[in-house]
């Protein structure tokens, strides 16, 4: 037998290529070395280093599955999966401004867009110079997309959009804007935008006062009027199929980030009862305290596996879209207990922002509740299972 591996159950890093190591690796000592001691601050000031963009880029991080001719590594979903964990093992804010640019923006253009679209705005993404931002949700369409009220109607040339996005993240500080509106001259179809700063009558005002995900910064995307040439419409998608590609990919990434979230709340606790002393004996020699430790030991290397086993197959082209509700719903699902767990475990040393747990859980209330709410999820397997969409 092998020595049990506390940190690494089921043995994932024997299961990654070379390839994806070494972009594990890139991920893990830039977030570690960059993002975790900038993070406190960031939290607490609610403030979002627009930096981070170029770093990323610097390193590869934007769009790592996209192609290498636009700049990028052309790696597997798996590589980007853990790039979202080890980002996400520092926050949950920062892996959000990571996958928004890889799969809500620089897919779609990848997908969906002209060849054009993709030589103009693909680099750019790629190195951060650009900030992209996905606007699909509205004050009355959240979970129900289907019910957007943005319009886009044809005028001589291009189009004009109306509307309004919200809950948008990097969208205060976006250059480029992917959005999604019913089209008149379209059939009233959805169709992609691709908007950009500065055009007339866009403005992208930011939401003040959140408690969670403070280090990404969010907002609305107000368009009132916005003309936008021909060339601005992605060519190659019709219909919700379109901003639901998108969201395959981001909720995949998100799968691998919560876990990444819920590792860091499991390392602290699992420290810190070693280390805390209480009744002449570490917190970590009681029952309890152990129960605790081996039930986030069973959900990471359980919710680990099980996140390689849908990128696998999303990388060799055998992926239907319930697999991947299964695992965004049950690993953020999972990393929200895990982190209120690590939180009570810390004591009253749990509510301080010296220590990342509490920041953790308010963030995985957002990552629980983003890209398809827990219960959504549960609706699209629901629907699958009895062919019946209970929505
Ligand atoms: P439905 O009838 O199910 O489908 C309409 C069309 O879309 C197709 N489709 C999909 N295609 C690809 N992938 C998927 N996962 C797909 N799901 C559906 C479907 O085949 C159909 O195509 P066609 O050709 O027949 O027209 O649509 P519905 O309106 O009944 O949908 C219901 C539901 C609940 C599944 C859906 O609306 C849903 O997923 N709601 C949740 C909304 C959501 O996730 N919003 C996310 C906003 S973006 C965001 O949160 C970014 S945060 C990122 C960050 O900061 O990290
Ligand atoms: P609602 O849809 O109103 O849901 C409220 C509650 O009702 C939830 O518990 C839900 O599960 C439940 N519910 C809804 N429908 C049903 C039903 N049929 N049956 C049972 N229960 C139901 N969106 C973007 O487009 N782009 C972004 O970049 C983006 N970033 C975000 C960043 C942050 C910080 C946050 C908080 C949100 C972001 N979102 C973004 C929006 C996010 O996707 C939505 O908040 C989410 O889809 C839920 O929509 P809603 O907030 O309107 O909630």
């Amino acid at each position: 037998y092998q020595k049990f591996q506390w940190d690494d159950a089921f043995l994932l890093d024997d299961q990654l290529t070379e390839e994806e190591r070494m972009i594990r690796d890139t991920a893990r000592d830039y977030a570690q070395e960059k993002l975790q001691p900038r993070v406190i601050e960031a939290f607490a000031d609610e403030h979002t280093d627009r930096a981070i963009f170029n770093e990323l880029g610097e390193l590869g991080l934007l769009g790592v599955t996209v192609p290498e001719e636009y700049g990028c590594a052309g790696a597997s979903y798996v590589a980007y999966g853990l790039v979202a964990r080890e980002v996400e093992r520092v926050d949950s804010g920062y892996r959000s401004m990571m996958s928004v640019q890889s799969s809500l923006v620089m897919y779609p253009i990848l997908a969906y867009g002209s060849e054009a679209q993709k030589k103009k705005y693909l680099p750019k993404l790629a190195t951060g110079e650009w900030v992209g931002c996905f606007g699909l949700t509205e004050p009355d369409a959240g979970s129900d997309p289907g019910g957007m009220l943005t319009r886009a109607e044809k005028v001589a040339d291009g189009y004009r959009l109306t509307g309004s996005k919200t809950w948008i993240s990097n969208a205060p500080i976006a250059d480029v804007f992917v959005v999604w509106a019913k089209s008149d001259a379209h059939d009233g179809a959805i169709r992609g935008f691709v908007l950009e700063k500065g055009m007339a009558g866009l403005t992208a005002p930011k939401i003040k006062g959140k408690l969670s995900l403070r280090a990404s910064i969010t907002g609305e995307i107000v368009m009132d009027g916005v003309v936008v040439p021909e060339d601005a419409l992605l060519p190659d998608v019709s219909g919700l199929k379109g901003p639901f590609g998108c969201l395959n990919r981001a909720r995949f990434g998100i799968s691998w980030g919560a876990m990444g979230a819920a590792e860091a709340c499991f390392h602290a606790a699992r420290q810190y009862t070693l280390d805390r002393k209480q009744f002449g004996r570490p917190l970590a020699a009681t029952q309890l305290v152990q129960k605790k430790l081996a039930d986030m030991e069973t959900e990471i290397a359980l919710g680990l596996q099980a996140a390689l086993r849908v990128g696998r197959l999303f990388d060799e082209g055998k992926l239907a879209p319930e697999m991947i509700s299964i695992v965004k719903r049950n690993n953020c699902g999972k990393a929200l207990d895990i982190a209120r767990a690590a939180r009570d475990m810390h004591g009253g040393n749990g509510i301080s922002e010296e220590f990342p747990v509490m920041r953790h859980m308010v963030n995985l209330e957002t990552v629980n509740t983003y890209e398809g709410t827990h219960d959504v999820h549960a609706l699209i397997i629901g629907r699958a299972i009895t062919g019946i969409a209970a929505f």
